[in-house]
């Protein structure tokens, strides 16, 4: 049995859909998290070491860091095709989209949503407008970033995609809006969608 620390409307949220995916079997424990907005605290009840979600214990085992649990889950849950396997010729693909939005898109956004610049403009990824067309020329050949083939990867970009296009971050393009489409009108959206306040 899985158990996955969630708090509503969080990085979290996109672990109920996979797991409800891959069809693990799972529950969630709800803790607080602290917001953006100042509100809410860290949960003492939270064994992350930094108070944050999404976590998973499982058997004893910890997983944090969203692509950590994202390849975690699918490995461990291979039934349902979602995470190409060892050997599967989209496992490369896999894995780097997976460290692409860790190491990437998350930093690469995060530095535009706080108006950085750092001197040199040269850390470790690049503008987030580059990495954005990097996405849709990928998709551009997709649907997916993986071709044909839906995986835990979409899970990410899309979910992420879902909150923020059409906004300052993001500007909408029929694209990506049929993207979020594809990935929000999967049954298990709507069914981890439905436990995602508890
Ligand atoms: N790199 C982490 C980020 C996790 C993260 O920052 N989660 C936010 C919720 S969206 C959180 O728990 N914030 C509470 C805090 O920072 O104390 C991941 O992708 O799993």
């Amino acid at each position: 049995m899985i158990t996955l620390f969630h708090s509503p409307r969080s990085r979290s949220s996109r672990f109920i859909f996979l797991l409800e995916e891959v069809g693990a079997p799972y529950e969630i424990h709800y803790v607080g998290i602290r917001r953006g907005d100042g509100s809410g605290a860290r949960d003492a009840a939270n064994p992350h070491p930094h108070g944050k979600v999404p976590l998973i214990l499982d058997d004893g085992q910890m997983v944090f860091e969203s692509a950590a649990i994202a390849l975690y889950l699918t490995d461990k849950f291979p039934k349902n095709g979602i995470g190409p396997a060892i050997g599967d010729a989209t496992r490369g693909a896999y894995l780097t989209w997976l460290a692409y939005y860790a190491g990437v898109m998350e930093p690469a956004w995060m530095m535009k949503f706080a108006q950085v610049d750092l001197p040199g403009g040269a850390p470790g990824w690049p503008p987030a407008e580059e990495a954005m067309a990097h996405v849709t020329r990928t998709l551009e050949a997709g649907p997916y970033l993986l071709g044909d083939r839906f995986s835990a990867a979409d899970i990410l970009f899309g979910t992420t995609f879902a909150l923020f296009m059409g906004g300052p971050m993001m500007p909408e393009t029929p694209l990506l809006r049929a993207y979020v489409d594809r990935i929000t009108g999967r049954p298990a959206y709507a069914r981890a969608a439905a436990r995602d306040e508890g």
